[in-house]
């Protein structure tokens, strides 16, 4: 999240940067109402900032060159201001929604609109809440721009015929939009502060949300003991996902796929109970510890201990931690059988998680990134960092039946947590249905149809610490070249900024020195802003080609990785990577580092923890 606090100085680009090609174009009206609610997304209450009654809010849904128009009541008690996450905002910087710097802060009780055009921009986006952490308390959506039907798709490739071509477009016309993100049981503010009066860094959370279904899920003692490595150096995963009972559910699976009409299950009216031979999610039960100083096992949320407290405080000063299994509703995921393609719209809305995502039994063809079409990747495992997009189109050629959509947090650095949650990718139901699955009862009902969910773990792509495993390709992200050829410039930049980028403080993060600090009076309004000649305000010539070297400071107390996302513009990637970074400007660069001639041009990118990052 203080990772927004560089988007704050980043969007200071826009200023200078006004265009106007405002175009003709389908002028689409949305009506927010942001309120505050109390909502057991993962089966345990807790006070959430909805938008219209709804976690995540509603997916706007409009067409490439449409004009938008969001009208937003904040009835919180707190300020807000709604950002559009890689909406370029050319000719209208004011409508971003930065507080500070683009806009001041909707107060409590008051009105906002929004409007804007949205150009030649096309893809999945999200919007969110930019002020404080508040978005992770749900105040976020999807924003899908249709793409205009006379561009050519990057997975028409996939089509063996215009049938099969005429499928895949409209499995693209119906994608699901998934909203992945962490989840904590406290508001933000209350995570926030008591990390800026501890010192403990809050990348601990207690459960992953899709859609704003998900379930609390501890992992067993055993994987707790062995650690973020899980202690299973390479080995299937057989112990860690198969219970007794979801043994049994796959063994039954089998058959009913065989025929067997002893297996057809009726769910029409009947209460089907099937316990667990072990009995153990039978009563929930809570365990509550202080985290073992050993390093290398987890505390009951699957997290390692903090490594940094303020002076004067220490793990005792935090809350006992517990992990209560809950079996509230996972999101299920309807796909047409008869129409061989299911496409996803993906994004990781989270605060604090890197996500890795798989689907059993699956591979997915990525064919958009950060909404952008790009060239097709077959993976089997994503990495979607903070605020990343991903649209995936996925071949429905395995048996007709139910398939767990995972995503799990990555540990790296000091973020460690082992944490998986699943959706439910189910072939051939025809409606949406939010279904009830319980850990004993792995069914999905659906008007009379029941189809046990797939848990063979040769399905199984990743561990349960997101880890890819042996021959299930992950994404790579530098090969994500756009599908409409979308070189940079050649030649050198006008100018080079190198961002290092620090933590010289337990709770500050700087670049070049400089904390950020909100403006009393947003940076748009030019020298009336006490911001305007700040250190943290960068001025640069419009129409000229900016290169900027972002890396984590060699001595920066912190080993975390870090989204970087740019306001106002998209970029390119030309190159990253975790090794020392000691060149000055590209020109400087040993060309085996960078990609000038197609590299990936999006909005969010990844520094990795001491790594470094150029964009263009
Ligand atoms: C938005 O919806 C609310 C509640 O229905 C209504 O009172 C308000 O007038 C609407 N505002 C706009 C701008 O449509
Ligand atoms: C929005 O706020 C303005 C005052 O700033 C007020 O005049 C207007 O009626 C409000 N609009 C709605 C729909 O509540
Ligand atoms: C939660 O459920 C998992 C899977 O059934 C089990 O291994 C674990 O021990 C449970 N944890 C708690 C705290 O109940
Ligand atoms: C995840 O677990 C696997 C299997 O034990 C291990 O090989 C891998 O290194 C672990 N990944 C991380 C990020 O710890
Ligand atoms: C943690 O801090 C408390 C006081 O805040 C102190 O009593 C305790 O000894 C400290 N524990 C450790 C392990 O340093
Ligand atoms: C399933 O796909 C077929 C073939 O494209 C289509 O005719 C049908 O309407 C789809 N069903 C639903 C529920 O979308
Ligand atoms: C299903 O489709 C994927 C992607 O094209 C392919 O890799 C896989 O071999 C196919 N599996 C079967 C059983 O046909
Ligand atoms: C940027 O550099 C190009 C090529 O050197 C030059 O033509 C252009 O005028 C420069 N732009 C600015 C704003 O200095
Ligand atoms: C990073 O911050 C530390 C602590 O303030 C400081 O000593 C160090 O010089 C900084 N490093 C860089 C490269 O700015
Ligand atoms: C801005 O940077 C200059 C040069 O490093 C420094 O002297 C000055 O104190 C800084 N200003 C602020 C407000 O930090
Ligand atoms: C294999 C199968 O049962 N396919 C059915 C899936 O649902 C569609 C309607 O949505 C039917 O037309 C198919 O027969």
């Amino acid at each position: 999240m203080f990772v927004q606090h560089f988007c704050h100085l980043l969007v200071a680009l826009l200023v200078v940067l006004l265009h106007a090609p405002l175009s003709l174009a389908a002028l689409r009206r949305y009506n927010f109402t942001i309120h505050s609610e109390t909502r057991a997304p993962d089966g345990f209450s807790r006070e959430v900032y909805l938008i219209n009654g709804q976690q995540p809010g509603p997916l706007i849904d409009v067409d490439e060159g449409d004009e938008l128009e969001v009208f937003v009541q904040n009835d919180l008690p707190v300020d807000t201001t709604i950002h559009w996450h890689g909406i370029l905002q050319r000719g209208t910087p004011h409508m971003d929604g930065v507080p500070g710097v683009t806009q001041y802060p909707i107060l409590p009780g008051t009105n906002f609109t929004y409007r804007f055009t949205l150009g030649d921009e096309y893809g999945f986006f999200w919007y969110h809440s930019h002020l404080r952490a508040y978005y992770n308390d749900a105040i976020r959506g999807g924003l899908l721009i249709r793409p205009s039907p006379s561009r050519v798709r990057p997975f028409e490739k996939l089509a063996n015929s215009d049938v099969e071509k005429s499928m895949l477009l409209q499995a693209e016309r119906d994608a699901t939009s998934i909203l992945l993100n962490d989840w904590t049981h406290e508001l933000s503010d209350v995570v926030w502060s008591r990390y800026f009066t501890t010192g403990a860094f809050p990348n601990c959370v207690d459960s992953v949300l899709a859609n704003g279904y998900g379930r609390v899920e501890c992992l067993p003692e055993y994987m707790l003991q062995a650690g973020p490595g899980l202690g299973q150096g390479g080995a299937n995963q057989m112990s860690a996902t198969m219970s007794p009972t979801t043994m049994a559910m796959s063994g039954m699976a089998n058959r009913m796929e065989m025929g067997d009409p002893g297996s057809t299950m009726d769910m029409g009216s009947s209460t089907m109970v099937m316990n667990s031979p072990t009995q153990t999610t039978e009563s929930p039960m809570s365990i509550t510890t202080t985290m073992s100083p050993e390093m290398t096992s987890l505390g009951p949320r699957g997290c390692s201990m903090p490594m940094m407290f303020k002076s004067g405080f220490n793990a005792s000063s935090l809350p006992l931690e517990t992990c209560t299994n809950t079996s509230s509703p996972q999101l299920t995921i309807p796909a047409n059988t008869t129409q061989g393609w299911l496409a996803l719209n993906l994004v990781n809305s989270g605060a604090v998680s890197a996500l890795r995502v798989s689907i059993d039994g699956h591979s997915m063809f990525v064919y958009a990134a950060d909404g952008l079409f790009v060239e097709l990747q077959e993976v089997k495992v994503l990495h979607m960092a903070l605020g990343q997009r991903y649209s995936v189109m996925i071949r429905l050629n395995q048996t007709a039946a139910s398939y767990f959509l995972r995503f799990a947090t990555f540990p790296v650095g000091d973020m460690q947590q082992v944490l998986e949650g699943q959706a439910i990718v189910s072939y051939n139901v025809s409606t949406p249905s939010w279904t009830l699955m319980t850990p004993d009862l792995r069914f999905v009902f659906k008007a009379g149809i029941s189809t046990a969910v797939m848990d063979d773990p040769a399905m199984v792509w990743m561990f349960t610490n997101g880890s890819a495993k042996l021959h299930a390709p992950l994404l790579d992200p530098q090969r994500l070249s756009p599908f409409e050829s979308t070189p940079p410039s050649s030649g050198a930049a006008n100018q080079t900024h190198v961002f290092t980028i620090n933590q010289t403080d337990v709770t500050t993060w700087v670049v070049n020195n400089d904390p950020f600090q909100e403006p009393q009076v947003p940076i748009v309004y030019g020298t009336q802003s006490d911001a305007w000649q700040a250190n943290t305000t960068y001025h640069m010539p419009s129409n000229s080609v900016i290169d900027i070297i972002m890396k984590v400071a060699d001595d920066s107390m912190d080993m975390m990785g870090h989204p970087m996302h740019l306001h106002g513009h998209k970029f390119w990637v030309l190159g990253t990577g975790s090794d020392p970074f000691p060149y000055a400007t590209v020109k400087d660069v040993p060309s085996s580092l960078l990609n000038l001639h197609n590299p990936p041009y999006r909005d969010t990118t990844e520094l990795t923890p001491s790594g470094w990052a150029v964009i263009r």
